[in-house]
C-alpha cells in the first residue's frame, strides 16, 4: 500500500506533495516582486521578516465551489508586522487573501468600519457647491489616523513592506517554499514568523471531484464528469429522500514542512519562530514543546484560541523554558466597537511595558 504523504520521510513528502499540485499561477510574479525586494534589502544590510498571516482552505473540488477553512483574521500577524516595521525590519507579509493587513487593519472588517472614522465637514460659505462639505476624519481620531497614515506611508516609500496573498494550502507551501529559498543571501538577516493557521489535512489532487459535487444523483448519461470519487462522496443518507447522498470527505495529513523549512528551505543562521494555537488549555504547552523539540527551531508561541488575544506562552530551547506574557484586563486596547483588539499584547510582547506580567 502507498503511504500517505504524511508517513513518508520529510524529502520524499516534499516531492510528492509538490509533484501533485500545480504551483500557484501567481507564483512566478511574486518570485520576481520577492526577489527585487529581499535583493534590495541585501544590499542594505537590513533584516527581512517573513510573516506568515491567515487561514488557509482547502478546496473540495478542483474548479472549487466549496473549501474547508482554517480560522485566522490575520490580526496577530498583521499587528506584528507593524510592529517589526517599527523595530527598522522590511517585511513580507504573506497573508491569506482579503484577511486583515497591517495598517489598514486598524481600519477594516466589522470591528472597525473606517465609515465611522469619518464626518462630513459644514460647507465652507465660499464653497462652488455649498450643499457639499468634505469629508474628514473625525476630531477624536484624527491623532491615531495620522499616526497610522504616517507609519503606512513611510513602508510603501521606503519599499519596506511587501504583500503576498495566498488562498488554498497547496498555494502557501509552494509560497513558503519559493521565499524561503530566495531568502537565502539574508543569511543570520533572515527571520521566519510563522502565525497562519495553516490546515492539517488536505484532498490530494488526484482523489479531488474536478466539478462541483453533486447531492443528489444525475441521469447516467450525465455521471462521471460531475460525480466523483467514491472517497468523497458514498453511502445513502437514510433521513433524507432517496435521490439525496451523504458528503463523506477523506482527508490526508499535510505533511509537516517545518522540518523542511528549518533544515534545507531556509538560510543559515536565520531564525523561525512558529505559532501553537489550541482550544484544550490542557495540551498548549505539551504541543508547543513537541513542536520545538521535533523542529529544532528557536521558538514556539502557544496560544489558545479564547484567551489569545491577551495571553501567549513562549516556549524556548534554553531557561526559563516556559514564559507567559500577559496583558491585564486594565491594559487591554478596545475597538471602537468595544472589541479587545491585540494591540496591548504586541506593546507587552515588546518586554517594555509595564502592563505585562511574567509568570515563570
Ligand atoms: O489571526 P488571528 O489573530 O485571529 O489568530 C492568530 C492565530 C491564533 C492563528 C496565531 O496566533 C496562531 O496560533 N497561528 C498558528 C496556528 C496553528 O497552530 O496552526
Amino acid at each position: 500500500m502507498t503511504p500517505l504523504v504524511g508517513e513518508m520521510s520529510p524529502a520524499a513528502a516534499e516531492s510528492v506533495y509538490f509533484n501533485e499540485y500545480p504551483p500557484p499561477k501567481a507564483l512566478p510574479k511574486h518570485e520576481a516582486l520577492a526577489r527585487a525586494f529581499i535583493e534590495l534589502h541585501v544590499e542594505a544590510n537590513r533584516r527581512v521578516v517573513l510573516v506568515t498571516s491567515g487561514g488557509t482552505t482547502v478546496p473540495l473540488e478542483a474548479q472549487t465551489v466549496r473549501f474547508i477553512d482554517n480560522f485566522s483574521a490575520g490580526t496577530r500577524g498583521a499587528t506584528s508586522a507593524e510592529y517589526f516595521l517599527e523595530q527598522g525590519y522590511a517585511v513580507i507579509f504573506l497573508h491569506r487573501q482579503y484577511s486583515l493587513l497591517p495598517y489598514s487593519r486598524h481600519y477594516s472588517h466589522s470591528t472597525n468600519c473606517f465609515l465611522d472614522f469619518m464626518d462630513e465637514a459644514p460647507p465652507s460659505a465660499d464653497s462652488s457647491n455649498p450643499g457639499d462639505g468634505p469629508i474628514m476624519v473625525r476630531d477624536e481620531y484624527q491623532d491615531q489616523m495620522r499616526s497610522v497614515l504616517r507609519k503606512y506611508r513611510y513602508a510603501k516609500q521606503n519599499n519596506r513592506l511587501l504583500l503576498l496573498p495566498f488562498t488554498t494550502v497547496s498555494e502557501y507551501m509552494f509560497e513558503l517554499r519559493s521565499l524561503a529559498k530566495l531568502m537565502r543571501p539574508l543569511n543570520e538577516n533572515a527571520l521566519f514568523y510563522l502565525a497562519a493557521a495553516v490546515s492539517d489535512f488536505f484532498i490530494p489532487r488526484s482523489r479531488m471531484a474536478e466539478h462541483k459535487i453533486q447531492s443528489s444523483e444525475l441521469p447516467p448519461h450525465m455521471q462521471g464528469s460531475a460525480v466523483d470519487p467514491d472517497e468523497i462522496y458514498t453511502g445513502e443518507n437514510e433521513e433524507q429522500p432517496s435521490n439525496r447522498k451523504k458528503l463523506v470527505v477523506n482527508l490526508d495529513p499535510v505533511p509537516k514542512f517545518l522540518h523542511q523549512l528549518v533544515d534545507g528551505w531556509a538560510p543559515e543562521g536565520s531564525m523561525v519562530v512558529s505559532f501553537k494555537l489550541e482550544t484544550d488549555p490542557s495540551l498548549l504547552v505539551y504541543k508547543a514543546r513537541t513542536a520545538l523539540q521535533r523542529y529544532s527551531h528557536h521558538l514556539v508561541i502557544g496560544n489558545l484560541l479564547s484567551t489569545r488575544k491577551w495571553e501567549v506562552v513562549f516556549i524556548t530551547p534554553d531557561e526559563p523554558h516556559e514564559r507567559w506574557i500577559r496583558v491585564p484586563k486594565s491594559r487591554r486596547s478596545k475597538s471602537i466597537s468595544g472589541v479587545e483588539d491585540q494591540v496591548g499584547l504586541a506593546e507587552a510582547m515588546k518586554g517594555k511595558s509595564p502592563s505585562v506580567e511574567q509568570l515563570e
